[in-house]
């Protein structure tokens, strides 16, 4: 095999004794006791107050490899009186636990170590949101890196800035101390398991409170990986909780329940909205990203081979499941031929694949019904009078047959109104509009009810800042597409939700500020008398 090189090669197996030379390392699914294997009737993916359990009901779901729709394994269905259960168990934590009082340097090392835990577990993650998700091992390997700069951002966060005096009048003191808001719901959604939730939960952590995560359904396999190094880490139990299991069953008593103080949803508009509502009845803190449908502009002063490479990247990576996804691209009149004709190209020469074997740049989407939508979301475009140049249509593969594989697709001939410009598709699937003028492109840009991400390319760095200045989204690229750090903040403006993750802003999301004034000597008043 592979002895020269120095690279460790993964191999997936279902054979748990299976080993090979050093450099080799066989992953099986389930390594984790927490996922059941496939055909078992029960499974204990339930983690509440320290304790990994099966559902109340004892009900269970099949997780399917998206790639040729077997069962990668099993988990517990959880429910309503889950979720309460879950819920009671962080409430206890926070209300009476040790993590809330916890000095904020002492939680910042624990972070520090599920970071460590993180990388030690590298390959194995990677290749258990691969098979999860669709995306490629390489994608899940990334994600993993990402995320462990993320826990080590909030690491260094966590005891960084935890209160200031403020100016006051002699003879009082007056201070605002930060504190940790309660219990947190978090739902997050399948595009991102890992990453979704380590952006709620280190800062969360970090600030002291307790939560109880729901991943999505279809998606739970590195969430429960991720609760699991938690609580090797040092996170005591009940700070932490899991529930797998549907949204309105697992998901709707945490936006609902009035023990939870804040809620934090990651997700699809549709969803977000009703969440928001029922977070109301008890004036929770809402913390929403609900996607976007992102402007990528292109100039015609820029080199297009390098603007072709990055808007096929901005549009297809991870099949274009992606809320920053440029999926909208507004290209200058003068290079809009040239620019189409040679996206086009490449877009039909991406190999797409199961994200284990080698080469492949596209998985599958993550589920047939996602497939479904994106399809017609495609035969939308047609009627409305889009052209098709590249994809639209599955792949002919025969070894892709039994996946949800879809070929990536570009559309020329859009148009501004059109639902397949306006609507969120989450596919591989890009739509071209044309522009003249810098201000017609910045117009296009803004033409969104969303407003999560946007690009422009252009050599003209006065311009290049000017549309960056007009652009109403809460991160814009200039000359790339995609990169994000763990101190920049992100979130959306319009309806790409409510809040900021990431960042100073992003622990700001889970701490209350509390004034506390002390009066050093007090003396009567006597305003009545
Ligand atoms: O997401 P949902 P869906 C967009 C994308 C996609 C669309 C729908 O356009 O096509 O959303 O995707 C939980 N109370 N994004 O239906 O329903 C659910 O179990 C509480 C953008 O798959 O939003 C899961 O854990 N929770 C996005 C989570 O919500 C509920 C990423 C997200 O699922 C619930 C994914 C309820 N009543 C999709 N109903 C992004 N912003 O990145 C569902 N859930």
């Amino acid at each position: 095999m592979a002895e020269e090189s120095d690279e460790t090669r993964l191999f997936v197996t279902n054979d748990p004794g299976q080993t090979g030379p050093v450099n080799e390392l066989y992953v099986t699914l389930p390594s984790v006791p927490y996922l059941a294997e496939p055909g078992s009737a029960t499974a204990t993916s339930l983690y509440i107050d320290g304790r990994w359990r099966a559902a109340g009901n004892g009900r269970v779901r099949e997780i399917l490899n998206p790639a040729d729709a077997s069962v990668l394994t099993i988990v517990s269905e959880g429910g309503r009186a889950d979720s309460e259960e879950a819920i009671a168990a962080a409430r206890r934590a926070f209300d009476g636990g040790e993590w809330p009082r916890t000095p904020a340097g002492e939680r910042g090392r624990v972070l520090d170590r599920i970071a460590d835990l993180l990388q030690r577990d590298r390959e194995e993650i990677a290749v258990m949101e691969s098979l999860d998700t669709g995306k490629t091992i390489e994608e899940g390997g990334i994600d993993v890196d990402d995320v462990t700069g993320v826990f080590r951002y909030y690491a260094g966060l966590a005891d960084k800035d935890t209160g200031r005096l403020v100016s006051a009048p002699e003879g009082v003191h007056s201070k605002v101390v930060y504190e940790p808001v309660g219990v947190c719901g978090m739902i997050t959604p399948w595009n991102y398991p890992l990453l979704q939730l380590a952006w709620k939960m280190a800062p969360a952590l970090a600030a002291g409170n307790t939560m109880v995560v729901k991943p999505s359904e279809i998606t739970p396999v590195t969430t429960a990986k991720l609760v699991e190094l938690t609580t090797e880490a040092g996170v005591p139990a009940g700070v932490v909780n899991l529930v797998t299991g549907s949204g309105p069953d697992a998901g709707a008593p945490l936006s609902e329940h009035p023990d939870v103080d804040l809620i934090s949803f990651t997700g699809g508009l549709a969803t977000g909205r009703r969440i928001m509502a029922a977070a109301s009845e008890t004036v929770k803190k809402i913390a929403l990203e609900l996607g976007g449908k992102n402007p990528n502009i292109i100039f015609p002063d820029v080199d297009l081979d390098t603007a072709v490479d990055y808007a096929l990247s901005a549009a297809f990576f991870h099949s274009g499941q992606v809320c920053s996804a440029g999926a909208r691209l507004i290209v200058h009149n003068d290079v809009h031929d040239a620019f189409t004709t040679e996206l086009a190209r490449r877009a039909e020469a991406i190999r797409i694949g199961r994200g284990q074997d080698e080469g492949v740049r596209c998985g599958p989407l993550v589920s047939a019904e996602h497939r479904a939508k994106v399809e017609a979301a495609v035969a939308r475009g047609v009627e409305e009078g889009a052209r098709i140049i590249a994809g639209g249509r599955r792949p002919d593969d025969p070894d892709l047959a039994q996946g949800y594989f879809y070929r990536p697709t570009v559309f020329v001939d859009c148009d501004r109104a059109m639902d397949i410009v306006q609507t969120e598709v989450f596919g591989p699937v890009v739509t071209v509009e044309r522009f003249e003028t810098e201000q017609q492109a910045v117009e296009l840009g803004n033409d969104t009810d969303y407003g999560l991400s946007g690009g422009v390319w252009t050599d003209d760095t006065a311009r290049g800042e000017r549309v960056a200045a007009a652009l109403r989204h809460g991160t814009v690229w200039i000359n790339d597409y995609g990169p994000y750090f763990p101190g920049a903040e992100w979130g959306g403006y319009g309806r790409s939700g409510i809040g900021r993750e990431l960042g100073l802003a992003g622990l700001d999301e889970y701490r209350e500020a509390k004034h506390v004034y002390r009066n050093l000597s007090p003396e009567p008043q006597r305003w009545f008398g």
